[in-house]
């Protein structure tokens, strides 16, 4: 069964047109489990939809073609200019806004708070990292967690969360908000929220959104923009990643070939006290934990079990649907695989609001009502992980008593 799809896939990838394909598709297709939809991903579409017999997904003319020829593409239709924003979306955060936002609280909190950027993007923009703890002279000796929004340049929703959280705590702290400072004064919390910038200010440059998901490296003939969540080192190349410049899961001609996905690595790899990482995506109301890459579980089992009972909890709190991300389906270097599978880092993927694309209208652009409401219900999530940075294994205790045996 799986050596026929593999074969298939083969097929598919090679039939996929080089040329570049500017008109994006919302498509139907027949899929009813993680190997159909793993074959799906093989074609360069991403899967932004998952239900018991079929995906919705987005995808370029030549991935299309490539699906109808295989006879599992249901419906089609182009993303048009009737999706575009209406004036309600300036509540979102584009990127100077945001980071005359984080300076201006750096500002007032200089006490808990600096910010620095973390490299330079394609086009020259700075990465920002915001940094927070009580005790910032000695934050490398706290346990510490790490925030992240904005790998995929169309979820804005993704950095909207990671800018509010620099807030709460900021705020909630100055306030005397006695659980907010208890965390602060015993943590070190990096908040990275827009690490593709280039992505999300072309994204709505044109005064339209484009549904641009990848950075905006120049690719070999004319082609743009490589996915950094296809791009980190750990089971790079594999299957759900395309070698295709002109696919929306173009992986990069090399693991951590891209200066965003380079700046996260050596950020992460420079703060050893990293015990937990929290990347946010949208949308489908997910919570995603390694791997990725493969349909394994984690063979340490403390680890996977740790992964297993956070997400659940989690859940609990924001009403989202925990799962093995391969489960989903298979995607090769992606953030979470790369910081669990080389670092040991706990990691964990959430795929925001709404959950699902409604037919075009809601997917990565719900409009802006939306975002208080998704902050509201992954605060307790965000600040659960800031406390069980200290020993995430803290969690299997806490959630299976003392008659709980691995
Ligand atoms: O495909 C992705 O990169 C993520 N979904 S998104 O719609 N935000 O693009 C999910 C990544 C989950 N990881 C794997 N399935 N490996
Ligand atoms: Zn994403």
């Amino acid at each position: 069964m799986k050596t026929t799809i593999l074969a298939i896939a083969g097929i598919l990838l090679a039939s996929v047109s080089y040329a570049e394909d500017s008109v994006q598709y919302w498509m139907k297709i027949k899929a009813t489990d993680k190997y159909e939809r793993s074959l799906v991903a093989a074609t360069g579409v991403t899967i932004e939809t998952v239900r018991e017999d079929f995906v919705v997904a987005l995808g370029n003319e030549s991935e299309k073609k490539a699906l109808d020829e295989l006879g599992i593409l249901e419906v089609s239709f182009p993303m048009t200019a009737e999706m575009d924003f209406p004036a309600r979306d300036s509540a979102y955060h584009n990127y100077d806004e945001m980071t005359k936002k984080l300076q201006d609280l750096m500002a007032i909190h200089s006490n808990i708070a600096s910010m620095q950027s973390i490299g330079k993007t394609y086009e020259g923009r700075d990465i920002w990292a915001v940094r927070i703890s009580g005790q910032l002279a000695q934050a490398d000796q706290l346990p510490a967690v790490v925030f992240m929004g904005g790998h995929h340049a169309r979820e804005h929703l993704s950095i909207e969360l990671p800018i509010f959280y620099v807030e709460y705590l900021l705020t909630e702290y100055a306030k005397g908000n006695p659980r907010i400072q208890s965390l602060v004064n015993s943590r070190d919390i990096h908040i990275i929220p827009m690490v593709n910038p280039d992505g999300a200010e072309y994204d709505i440059a044109s005064g339209s959104y484009r549904s641009w998901r990848k950075n905006r490296a120049r690719n070999s003939g004319n082609s743009f923009g490589v996915d950094l969540n296809r791009n980190y080192g750990f089971g790079w190349g594999g299957q759900g990643a395309s070698s295709n410049p002109n696919s929306d899961t173009f992986r990069g001609p090399m693991a951590f070939s891209e200066p965003e996905t380079k700046a996260i690595k050596k950020y992460v790899e420079d703060h050893q006290n990293i015990t937990i990482l929290l990347s946010f995506h949208t949308f489908s109301q997910l919570i995603l934990y390694p791997f990725g890459h493969v349909y394994d579980d984690i063979p340490v089992v403390r680890d996977r079990q740790v992964h297993e009972v956070m997400a659940k909890k989690m859940a609990t709190w924001n009403g989202y649907t925990p799962e093995k991300s391969s489960d989903l389906y298979l995607a090769a270097g992606d953030t979470t695989d790369w910081s669990y599978g080389e670092h040991k880092i706990i990691s964990f993927t959430f795929e925001l609001d709404p959950g699902d694309s409604g037919w075009g209208s809601g997917g990565f652009y719900p409009g802006a009502e939306i975002i208080p409401s998704v902050q509201q219900k992954n605060l307790e999530p965000v600040l659960y992980l800031i406390d069980y940075a200290d020993n995430p294994y803290r969690a299997l205790d806490a959630e299976r008593g003392p008659i709980f045996k691995p």
